[in-house]
């Protein structure tokens, strides 16, 4: 389907409007209409407007309660509730829990059960009180970075020392870590930041920097400062200090453009660095010049909801066609080595995995597609691609206690299996739930329609990861992962899809400890699974099983999973805070106590780690999932609709029913037809090859869907065309 380019000066280069000192932006945040029409149209009617607000401030949520009678008050029903059956429980009615849980289990740890179990103590958690304390924890750390390393874009808190990564400063820290401090109301650290950024901030320099963690740090850090400060106006730590929000997005642009310069390749695909003053791509100098697959593919959300902010369309149709490229290879299974080069756009290698190089891959995939509310269904079907491929080729067991593993085929697919989990898998057991629900509870969920066995299956999957991740803190001295963790493996592996739902091994219902055996410390399960092998033991304070805490606690309801992010926190708090408290640094050794520290903060330990525990104690109100998307860095994006200036620019090459590549021979667009049990459909495109016909046809609630049927069965396009099975 033809593309029309958007009429109007929708691209800035030449526009006046920079220097005009007028906003580029209305209070939602979006371009007004007089930057272009195109930009008025898409922004007017078919753009989320209704965005829902959260109107309360962090801290002061009664405010517009109070107005309430006191029997609409949920948390005064709840309080009531809780302690009704509280009592009950303590005169044994109820067992503990089982009202609020469904029945699922409670895995407390020992620590939070003595002191904070909700009923052991009497007591409710303060969750209210324990994100405070991650709020500390955050000014601590800032105000340690602020007083030793200011603008620097390092810092290492033990020699209270930092270094820039480019002669000025990139505010690598800075910026990253914006939109922790707006949702944690952090105000004067904020001012300081918007200062620094309005003074310093220039990305003309003569340097080199990495494509991706530039995107997904820097950009994304810009892109969600302003989606926080004008989708939610003085919510959001309210500054008065003069500068105009416009900045944001004004740095984001530039940035934006000079990274475009990576993406200027034969492929398209973009190289691992560029320089942000010459605008040149720079390849790997590893790997043979290829680029890791992860980074190729994890700028499409910073990108889209750049070009969606400033209708500027090169944003969306570069990066977008990065994943035209990638599919096109077509990869069995929808899984992807972890090298591709930007030349050819071909792999390098058949390494799988979803650690480091494949990870943000896979949740770009999805995200993309809750991104632009469900309007784009190629990245749900190389999602649901993808997570078939997991099921068949990656997921195994461990022994003896049958933890879940995602494991690696560092060969291919055809290769043996390697039980190996970089702790930055533990971004899927969330993603999966989030993929699963699309966002809402699991509870809401079933009750759709829609609600399938493979739902409920994909639900146990993010469950049953969730757990092995977990598994990764509570096995270790120090209560911390390691940078990486192995696994005692089956021989042969149990794979998956050996088993149904019935008979699929399961880990152990809780983390008790082993029982003691002779001469034996009684030791934590899964200590016999566990593997961590030291060069593998060090912990840099990563965000992503507290990530996946969050979105598991938001969509299955269940408390164990804040319990396990606030032991979690707490081991945080006592292992990695340097001597004199006043910073926190990454550890060598997990396995050591006291672990040596290796005198680094990273930025995402601001950005990521530290947000997440804070949203996975706060309330759900804030920035709920069915509204936004978290980029790779925990930078929220708004959800929005493509409206009239884009749409998905590419197919993917059509497929039989079982997911095989088919030729095309002929392609009809906008062929009106029946299709067998569904009514009356707009049918988008008709592929027809020797033997298939899959039709892509847009469902009555705007939902794309495929369908793939005989080519016998199919008569040439006319008015009403009957596709039966
Ligand atoms: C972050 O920069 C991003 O989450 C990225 O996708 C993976 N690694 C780090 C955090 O561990």
């Amino acid at each position: 389907m033809a593309y029309a380019p958007p009429s109007g000066p929708t691209h800035r280069h030449g526009d006046s409007w920079q220097s005009s000192g007028q906003s580029r932006f209305n209070a939602n945040g979006y371009a007004p209409a007089g930057v272009s029409e195109k930009i008025g149209d898409i922004f007017g009617s078919d753009r989320k407007g209704s965005l829902p607000m959260y109107k309360d401030k962090p801290y002061q949520y009664p405010s517009g309660r109070r107005k309430m009678p006191w029997f609409r008050r949920k948390r005064v029903i709840a309080s009531v509730f809780l302690s009704v059956a509280g009592l009950s429980w303590w005169f044994g009615i109820l067992s503990p829990l089982s009202f609020l849980t469904g029945g699922s289990e409670t895995m407390v740890s020992k620590k939070s059960k003595s002191s904070w179990n909700l009923f052991g103590s009497g007591r409710v958690p303060d969750w209210d009180n324990r994100a405070e304390k991650v709020r500390e924890a955050f000014r601590v750390s800032f105000a340690d970075y602020e007083k030793h390393a200011w603008g620097d874009d390092e810092y290492h808190p033990v020699a209270k020392n930092g270094k820039k990564m480019v002669p000025n400063g990139l505010g690598w820290i800075i910026v990253d870590a914006l939109d922790t401090m707006m949702l944690m109301n952090l105000t004067t650290e904020l001012e300081h930041s918007r200062q620094w950024i309005h003074n310093n901030l220039t990305y003309d320099q003569d340097h080199d920097v990495s494509t991706f963690e530039t995107t997904i740090r820097m950009l994304g850090g810009l892109l969600s400062a302003h989606y926080l400060s004008s989708s939610f106006p003085g919510v959001y730590a309210p500054v008065n200090d003069g500068l105009s929000d416009d900045m944001y997005v004004e740095k984001a642009t530039d940035l934006a453009d000079r990274l475009l310069g990576a993406f200027d390749t034969e492929s398209g695909v973009p190289l691992a660095s560029v320089n942000l003053h010459t605008m040149k791509g720079i390849p790997s100098h590893a790997d043979a010049g290829a680029s890791s697959t992860a980074e190729a593919t994890s700028v499409q959300l910073e990108m889209k909801y750049l070009a969606k902010l400033t209708g500027e369309t090169q944003y969306w149709d570069r990066a977008e066609h990065v994943m035209k490229v990638v599919d096109d290879n077509d990869m069995p299974d929808g899984l992807l080595p972890i090298f591709i080069y930007a030349d050819q756009g071909a792999f390098r290698g058949n390494n799988i995995r979803l650690g480091s190089r494949g990870d943000s891959y896979y949740e770009y995939l999805i995200k993309q597609y809750l991104q632009t509310s469900q309007q784009e269904p190629v990245y749900n079907s190389m999602w649901n691609e993808s997570m078939a491929g997991i099921k068949k080729h990656l997921i195994t067991y461990s022994r003896p206690s049958n933890f879940t593993i995602l494991a690696e085929r560092p060969n291919g697919l055809d290769n043996a299996i390697s039980p190996k989990m970089d702790h930055l898998v533990c971004f899927m057991p969330g993603t999966i739930a989030l993929a699963t629900t699309g966002g809402v509870s699991v509870a809401q969920a079933r009750k759709q329609g829609t609600w399938t066995a493979e739902h409920e299956e994909n639900i146990q999957i993010a469950e049953e990861l969730m757990k092995t991740c977990w598994g990764m803190y509570t096995t270790t001295p120090t209560s911390l992962a390691g940078e990486i963790t192995y696994f005692n493996m089956h021989d042969p592996p149990l794979m998956y899809e050996q088993f149904t739902s019935d008979n699929r091994p399961k880990s152990p219902r809780n983390f008790d400890r082993l029982p003691n055996l002779p001469g034996v410390d009684s030791r934590p399960i899964g200590t016999d699974d566990y593997i961590i092998k030291p060069n593998d033991a060090h912990n840099l304070q990563r965000p992503e099983t507290v990530e996946s805490l969050f979105y598991m606690w938001r969509i299955t309801g269940d408390v164990k999973y804040r319990e396990w992010g606030w032991t979690m926190f707490e081991a945080f708090m006592k292992h990695t805070a340097v001597l004199d408290g006043s910073g926190y640094s990454s550890i060598s050794s997990v396995n050591i106590v006291p672990p040596p520290l290796k005198d680094n903060m990273e930025s995402f330990w601001l950005a990521e780690t530290l947000k997440y525990f804070y949203l996975l104690f706060s309330s759900n109100d804030i920035l709920p999932l069915t509204d936004v998307v978290f980029n790779t860095e925990a930078h929220p994006f708004p959800r929005f609709q493509l409206g009239k200036l884009f749409k998905t620019g590419w197919e993917r090459k059509a497929r039989d029913a079982d997911g095989k590549l088919v030729q095309d021979t002929q392609k009809h667009e906008g062929v009106p037809a029946v299709l067998d049990g569904m009514g009356p459909q707009k049918i988008e495109t008709i592929h027809l090859t020797e033997t298939r016909a899959v039709a892509t046809s847009t469902l009555a609630d705007g939902e794309m869907t495929a369908m793939t049927t005989a080519i016998g069965a199919y008569t040439a396009p006319a008015e009403s065309t009957m596709l039966a099975p």
